[in-house]
């Protein structure tokens, strides 16, 4: 039954609902009645974290009045939704970002100022919701702002982790994980105990025949697992549409399973299935790029798709239409292949509990979902042993079966006679164990698929979906390059920027239609302008060296070259080919005269990522890095020619300290690897140049900015197959620099080479896979380049305008347009009062 208000009593109502505050004085108010009774503190013991979380409640009263009213237009409109499901959402802070959005930053500055303190120190109270792993987590959190600031009516659902990713601790050079335990005082998430969903795993099937001689299937005497809604508002920019990011938390079902056991005096083990069900959300798998097969990992997966499933499917039911017309109501977008199981969930849905047809329902299905693949890494590509979905999802597999049974029927009527065409497409990979391959379910379930650039899409349709672009055709497959929400990563991370660049444009329109940048190139030539622009990024290096300083210890010079890598730590990201760049550079200083020293451009090499907990090499390249640091920083021979800072636990907050503060960043990546990238992006946005490959997004920054803005360099993708063939058949010549930066290493210059054996293994050995050799000498030649570019200061602030300026197709805004146009056909609804 619908808990509503009767019509007569609707007025009384409506003359006491929630307003908002609309002033300095009255968020003074709201901060000081929070204070006083929601947190029971006064003004005789109110810290900083009081004066956050007086804050984070005031505003989030706000979003909610908003939230509210937009859920209640969209349900009245009943327009189509999309629905994101991502496994990850990286969110970072949300207050900043509710009080820019809202458009009260500065109500809430001065209103703060007048209670005694800092926005500045209250923002830096809020521990990151650091739901994820890297790009693909964050890309989603960029959605969430652009869906919500387009006003698209759209849901993110996701799993509610008690543990985000780990807290990176450096202890001796290595890396130490710290669970990251953050639900302590989130005021961002509103637990709804009335909206459960009791969730299946095990038991078995059962087929029986209806009363029109159907054969039907039943899936029985499982365990049940409850899913909990959390929902956590997602204020859009400039608009007062507030979207809903649901996030799935699971608890034992309090059905009559435990009950029996408590009636039986079994209390210890009815506690222990309550703390077995809680541990499938209880932590995010700290992998990037790479998939380990875990059982707990798929419950987490099915758990969250058939509890995101089931809400969706209700939602649709109250409006009563009929079947075929959900894809006309719903559209989902798959995050990866993460949730794939959500293509089978609806077709049994469809099929066992509401009776469809099989090709009624399959059609409805895929019409539904759209999948966006964003790695060709054959370690992260999904698969599932048959044997472990057998036991845990036996109905799924069932319907797996059936879905590659008739695919291969029609495949095998368009290619009669090609059986390896058909082994090669077949959902089933006839291995020991059979395993499940996630991404051909995915693409057979969809309607569009999707790469997230330009190059990373063209080389699906060329290598791994080949035969699927034969089979379906070319329209199934497409591009959609990734893009950053400018609202964060240019307007709230560097203000200083997204203020001169509002007073040049006359206005902050650019940041919700991000072309408008373009007007920059007008003032390239202007004196006064590029003075400002440089003060500004001096600006942005003095935070971050102070940052350095309070974190590290160590003084980093704002007039040196600050040169940034931070993303996860992954070979084919190939930070090591950095450190060893930066170990070729130590030596050559070195080795030189005083006079030559003269000319060196000092710079600071900047470091800062996660190693996923089982992945040694990258643990080995974090402990050499910090090793070098320790080694070059005290040379009294280098003094300021060079510093290696490691900054420990990077996450979305020191993001947002880092990118507006390089000179020069790097995006190395071995050609043909990195999906798209999008620290890229943030870093040009921010007036920083890059050094990178052709590879990802960097190519089409290329193309937007200009190859003369950019420092390029490396083997061609094109080439990487061919260079790795003749490697494995023992051509390989270890670069001559780079053979004297190993020899260095060897000398135990940086402590025991014994523990980097591997690193340097790996490369001299075992083949070097990313093709460090390859590139070295490419690399530290295009360094020198940068070198001599940093020296012309004029002209390097040419080229950062310039860049900036020709950023605008990077918005997330732009990529939301294309998604909603070309894949999931929603339309926007604007919210009015
Ligand atoms: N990506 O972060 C991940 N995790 C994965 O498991 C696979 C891919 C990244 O996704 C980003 C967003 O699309 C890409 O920019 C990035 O290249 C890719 O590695």
């Amino acid at each position: 039954v619908e808990a509503s208000i009767p019509e007569p009593l609707r007025e009384a109502w409506r003359k006491y609902s929630a307003s908002e505050f609309t002033n300095k004085e009255e968020f003074e108010k709201e901060l000081v009645r929070h204070i006083e009774t929601t947190l029971a503190r006064s003004l005789y013991n109110c810290d900083e974290n009081a004066a956050y979380s007086g804050t984070a409640l005031a505003f989030r009263d706000r979003l909610i009045i908003e939230w509210n009213k937009t859920q209640q237009r969209q349900t009245f409109t009943d327009q189509k939704r999309v629905y994101y499901l991502s496994l990850e959402f990286l969110m970072g802070r949300a207050l900043d970002n509710a009080m820019l959005n809202v458009g009260m930053k500065d109500a809430a500055r001065d209103g703060l100022s007048d209670l005694g303190f800092r926005i500045e120190d209250v923002i830096a109270q809020e521990h990151d919701a650091a739901l994820g792993n890297g790009g693909l987590g964050r890309l989603a959190a960029c959605f969430l702002d652009s869906m919500a600031t387009l006003n698209y009516p759209a849901w993110g659902y996701g799993l509610r982790y008690r543990y985000g990713i780990f807290k990176q601790e450096i202890v001796n050079g290595y890396q130490m994980e710290v669970p990251d335990y953050w639900l302590d005082n989130n005021p961002w998430e509103f637990p709804r105990h009335e909206i459960t969903v009791d969730i299946q795993f095990y038991g078995r099937v059962k087929n029986h025949q209806n009363e029109n001689g159907k054969v039907v299937h039943t899936w029985e005497d499982g365990e049940i697992v409850q899913a909990v809604a959390y929902d956590v508002p997602i204020p859009g920019y400039g608009t007062k549409t507030t979207n809903n990011l649901r996030l799935w938390s699971s608890k034992a079902s309090s059905g009559e399973f435990d009950f029996q056991k408590f009636n039986a005096g079994d209390y210890e083990s009815a506690v222990a299935d309550q703390q077995n069900a809680e541990t499938i959300s209880a932590v995010l798998y700290p992998n990037d790029n790479l998939e380990r097969g875990k059982e707990l990992r798929l419950k987490q997966q099915y758990f969250w798709c058939a509890a995101s499933l089931f809400d969706i499917v209700r939602r649709f039911k109250k409006t009563r239409r009929a079947w075929n017309e959900f894809p006309d109501q719903v559209a989902i977008q798959l995050n990866d292949t993460h949730p794939t199981l959500a293509i089978v969930e609806l077709q049994r849905i469809l099929i066992d509990e509401e009776g469809l047809e099989w090709d009624e329902a399959w059609n409805i299905v895929t019409k539904t979902f759209g999948y966006t693949n964003h790695t060709v890494l054959p370690e992260a590509l999904e698969k599932w042993s048959v044997p472990l979905m057998q036991n845990l999802l036996p109905r799924h597999l069932q319907l797996i079966y059936d879905i590659n049974l008739f695919f291969l029927q029609t495949v095998e009527k368009r290619f009669p006679k090609d059986r390896e065409m058909l082994s090669r497409v077949s959902i089933i990979e006839e291995s020991h164990p059979k395993m499940v391959r996630m991404a051909y379910l995915a693409i057979i379930g969809s309607h569009k698929v999707n790469g997230v650039a330009e190059l990373h899409s063209d080389l699906l349709k060329t290598t791994l979906f080949k035969d699927f672009v034969e089979i379906y055709g070319p329209d199934r497959f497409t591009n959609v390059t990734n893009g950053v929400t400018p609202r964060r990563w240019l307007h709230q991370a560097n203000p200083l920027l997204s203020a001169l660049i509002a007073e040049k444009l006359g206005g902050h329109e650019f940041l919700t239609d991000l072309t408008l940048l373009d007007k920059l190139e007008a003032f390239v030539d202007d004196k006064d302008f590029r003075h400002e622009w440089a003060h500004i990024k001096t600006m942005n290096k003095l935070r971050l060296a102070k940052f350095i300083k309070s974190t590290t210890g160590h003084e980093v010079d704002p007039n040196s070259l600050f040169d940034i890598q931070v993303k996860r730590i992954h070979e084919y990201k190939r930070q090591q080919l950095n450190i060893f760049g930066v170990i070729h550079r130590y030596l050559t200083i070195k080795d030189m005269s005083a006079e030559e020293k003269k000319k060196v451009v000092p710079r600071v090499s900047i470091f800062g990522g996660k190693a996923a907990p089982g992945y040694w090499m990258a643990k080995t390249i974090i402990h050499l890095i910090n090793k070098v640091a320790d080694v070059v920083n005290k040379d009294a021979d280098i003094g300021n020619l060079l510093k290696v800072i490691f900054i420990e636990d990077y996450n979305v907050s020191k993001a947002e300290i880092i990118c507006p503060a390089s000179d020069l960043s790097e995006h190395i990546s071995t050609a043909g690897t990195e999906g798209s990238g999008t620290s890229n992006m943030k870093f040009v946005m921010n007036g920083g140049l890059i050094i990178g490959t052709c590879d990802g997004a960097n190519i089409e920054i290329t193309r937007e900015i200009g190859e003369n803005n950019i420092f390029l360099f490396g083997n061609l993708a094109e080439d990487v197959e061919e260079l790795r063939h003749r490697h494995f058949y023992g051509d390989f010549q270890l670069d001559p620099q780079l053979a004297k930066v190993f020899a260095a290493i060897k000398s135990n210059m940086f402590g025991d080479a014994a523990d980097f054996s591997a690193l340097t293994a790996s490369i001299e050995e075992h083949g070097d896979y990313y093709l460090v050799s390859d590139d070295f000498n490419s690399y530290i030649t295009t360094h020198g380049m940068v070198d001599e570019a940093f020296k012309n200061k004029e002209e390097w602030l040419a080229k950062s305008i310039t860049s900036v300026a020709r950023m605008g197709f990077f918005s997330t805004d732009r990529v939301i347009n294309e998604y909603a146009d070309s894949i999931w056909n929603v339309e926007p609804l604007e919210i009015k009062d």
